[in-house]
This record gives C-alpha cells, sequence and structure tokens, in this order.
C-alpha cells in the first residue's frame, strides 16, 4: 500500500496529481481544509490537505514513475549514497534557511521596525475580530481593549475599527485609529450671537455653565450679555443665577409664561448676546419636555445647546438624548470632564446625538473652567494620552 499526502489548492488539482503519481486505481482516503501562513503569517491562503492510497501490492510496475520512491537494496548502494547525500544537503539547507530567518527577524526588531511586526500582528486580530461574528471568542486587538477601557460602546467600537481597516493609507496604525475616532466629532461652528438656550437634565451644569459663558462673553469680549430663566416649576432653582447676574451687573428675567418670554426678549433688544436657562426636565415625561419645546420654540432660538454630563452612565445617555430630541437642539455641550477619568462618553455622546460639540467645561469654578476643544483634544483624551487638569 503506498499512501501519499497532496496539499492542494482544489480537489482537481489533487486529482490530477494522484492520477499520475499513484495511477487510476489510487482512493482518496481523506481531506481537510488547512491553512498555509503567508508572509510573517498574515495572509494565510485555505488550501486542501487531502490523502490518498493505492494498493500496489497487484501492479508495482504501473506506479513506478519518476516520482515514486526508489527501492533500497544492498546491491543498490550506490543509489543509496546519493540519497544519503542529497538527505544531508537537505538538511542542511533548511538549517541555513531556520538560521538566516531568524536573523532576519533578529535585524528588524534591533533596527526598531517591531513596531510593523507588531502592527502585522494587531491587524490580523482585528481582521479576525472583524470578520468574526462571535467577536468576545476572539482575542481582542491591543485597540479594541483601549476602546473598551475608554468605555466606548462596543457599536462603536466595531465602527472604529471597520474604519481603521478600510483606511487604505500609508500612515501607521496609531494615526489611523486617531483619525478613525475624529470621524465621530465634529465641533460646532456656530456663530455665537442672539439667542443661545440651553436644555438638559436636572444637575448636569447648565445654569454654572451659562454664568461661565456670561463672564467670558461680558467680562472678556466685553459684549451686552442678558439672562434670562424658564422656571414653570417656581423651585427656586433661579436664585442661583440671579446671583451671577448681579454679580455681572447683567439684566435678569424670570419668565413663567410664554407671554412674558416674548416681552422678556423683548427687553433685552440692545443685547449683542442672551443666554436662556431653562429648569431641568426629566427626558422620560414628554409632557414635560413638550411644555419646554413651546418656551424654547418661543425664543426663536438658533443656538440650542443640549447639556449633558460625562459622568452619565452609558445606558442613559441614550435615553436623555432621544428625550431632548424633540428640542431640535443643534449643540451639545459635555460637562465635569474632570469627574470622570475615561472619555470614551464622550465619542458616545456625540455619536448618538449626531451633533457637534460646542463646549466642555472641566469644573465648577465660574468663569474659568468651560473651553472649547479640538478633535485632536479629544482624541488624545479618550487614548488616555492627555488629562484635562
Ligand atoms: N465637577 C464639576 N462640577 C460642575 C461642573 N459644572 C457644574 N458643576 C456642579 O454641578 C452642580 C449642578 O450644577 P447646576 O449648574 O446647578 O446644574 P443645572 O441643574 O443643570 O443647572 C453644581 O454643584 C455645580 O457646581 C463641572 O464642569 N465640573
Ligand atoms: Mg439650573
Amino acid at each position: 500500500m503506498v499512501v501519499k499526502k497532496y496539499i492542494v489548492k482544489s480537489m482537481n488539482e489533487a486529482m490530477a496529481k494522484i492520477k499520475y503519481d499513484l495511477g487510476s486505481d489510487a482512493v482518496i482516503i481523506s481531506q481537510r481544509k488547512v491553512k498555509k501562513r503567508g508572509i510573517l503569517g498574515i495572509f494565510s491562503k485555505k488550501l486542501i490537505e487531502v490523502t490518498a492510497a493505492v494498493d500496489n501490492s497487484k501492479d508495482t510496475k504501473k506506479r513506478e514513475n519518476i516520482y515514486s520512491k526508489p527501492q533500497y537494496t544492498e546491491e543498490n548502494s550506490d543509489l543509496n549514497e546519493s540519497v544519503e547525500a542529497l538527505k544531508r544537503a537537505m538538511k542542511k539547507h533548511e538549517e541555513t534557511t531556520k538560521v538566516e530567518k531568524r536573523r532576519v527577524l533578529e535585524d528588524v526588531k534591533s533596527s526598531g521596525e517591531d513596531r510593523i511586526l507588531r502592527e502585522m500582528e494587531e491587524m490580523k486580530k482585528l481582521i479576525g475580530n472583524i470578520s468574526s461574528s462571535n467577536a468576545d471568542q476572539e482575542e481582542k486587538s491591543e485597540i479594541e481593549l483601549k476602546l473598551e477601557e475608554a468605555d466606548i460602546n462596543e457599536g462603536y467600537i466595531k465602527e472604529i475599527v471597520k474604519n481603521i481597516m478600510d483606511d487604505k493609507s500609508d500612515i501607521d496604525l496609531n494615526l489611523k485609529l486617531k483619525s478613525a475616532l475624529e470621524k465621530n466629532i465634529e465641533i460646532s461652528k456656530t456663530e455665537e450671537k442672539g439667542i443661545i438656550t440651553f436644555v438638559g437634565p436636572t444637575g448636569v451644569g447648565k445654569t454654572t455653565t451659562i454664568a461661565k459663558l456670561a463672564g467670558k462673553f461680558s467680562l472678556i469680549e466685553k459684549k451686552k450679555v442678558g439672562l434670562i430663566t424658564v422656571d414653570t416649576y417656581r423651585i427656586g432653582a433661579v436664585e442661583q443665577l440671579r446671583t451671577y447676574a448681579d454679580i455681572m451687573n447683567l439684566p435678569f428675567k424670570v419668565v413663567l409664561t410664554l407671554k412674558e418670554m416674548d416681552e422678556a426678549i423683548k427687553s433685552m433688544q440692545n443685547c449683542d448676546i442672551i443666554l436662556v436657562d431653562t429648569t431641568g426636565r426629566s427626558s422620560k415625561n414628554k409632557m414635560q419636555i413638550s411644555e419646554l419645546r413651546a418656551f424654547v420654540s418661543k425664543t426663536n432660538s438658533l443656538n440650542i445647546n443640549l447639556v449633558i454630563s460625562a459622568t452619565t452612565k452609558n445606558r442613559d445617555l441614550e435615553a436623555i438624548i432621544d428625550g431632548y430630541r424633540q428640542l431640535d437642539f443643534q449643540n451639545v455641550i459635555i460637562t465635569k470632564l474632570d469627574e470622570t477619568t475615561t472619555y470614551g462618553s464622550i465619542i458616545n455622546i456625540l455619536n448618538y446625538a449626531h451633533k457637534p460639540l460646542s463646549y466642555v467645561t472641566t469644573g465648577q469654578n465660574v468663569p474659568d473652567d468651560i473651553r472649547r476643544m479640538a478633535k485632536g483634544e479629544i482624541v488624545s483624551l479618550v487614548l488616555g494620552e492627555d488629562n484635562v487638569c
């Protein structure tokens, strides 16, 4: 019995080889898919390993072609010697190749190019995970772990990874990651003039943010600023803003009805900027949001900001954003960056809201702890290369 294994690309190729080597009496014993590792193990090809056998007891001659093994007999010692010499030569060649390969790898590493190898390894894992329907069971790539650590939503991580894979440019992997993250960030270009309105859940920092901006516009930019508070619930939250208005000597109005909103805006016609505060509403309560919508529409504001805290749980972010969507906000302000150590929520918020970021706030100090942020700065924060302090 002669048994031979073939590694081939297709069964047709296997059949042709088997017929040629073993004759048409040969039978296929087994076949299985195997992967052949390509350069540095990256571009692996799918191949088939086919095992075929033929019973040579009946007709030996038929299968003694140029590829069949020579018969080692005492009389054939010349042939034996040549075969042994050939084996020795092959072994030497294999050893030299191994040493050569090791040397090349070491050269690559020592010349600082092991980064390329690591990147290739990383790409391999990314490709594996993106094509797998069950990513949990795959080994996560460093990039995926980094994004997970930053608390970015799983769905966005997949999109970011896909973006990296689609990026065919020549830049290194870290730059591709940064550019993929930047695609999830838009920075507001809305001009700061006229009526600017602030909405969002209670306690996120709307009033404090308004006080900070009032300080920036009036004290630093020397603009005429007016402050309005919509307080349909009469819970006394207005006092906080009144105090800031008094300190900065700014006109201030509390609005209880839609008619009063009209009057308040008219009374501030000479102001360059009017900042409108609202009391928090539960985003789950559609009635409360609708009521607020009536006041917000009355302002005709072209710059409505949803204020949301970076410390909000990922699960709650979507419900809040959905709840406030009916107010047609144009921009997002993310507060309390100083109170969190992971910044993935910035990506989650901006992605889900699909609106640009106008400001971030970084502490309780009025007017200092507010600023605009560039895409690159946000990406550095998210990747842990920077912090807000
Ligand atoms: N750590 C921190 N606290 C803030 C920030 N912005 C506001 N706060 C605090 O959050 C609390 C609620 O703020 P407030 O402006 O009243 O929230 P509002 O209910 O949305 O108007 C106050 O204690 C603020 O000092 C911030 O950026 N960082
Ligand atoms: Mg408030």
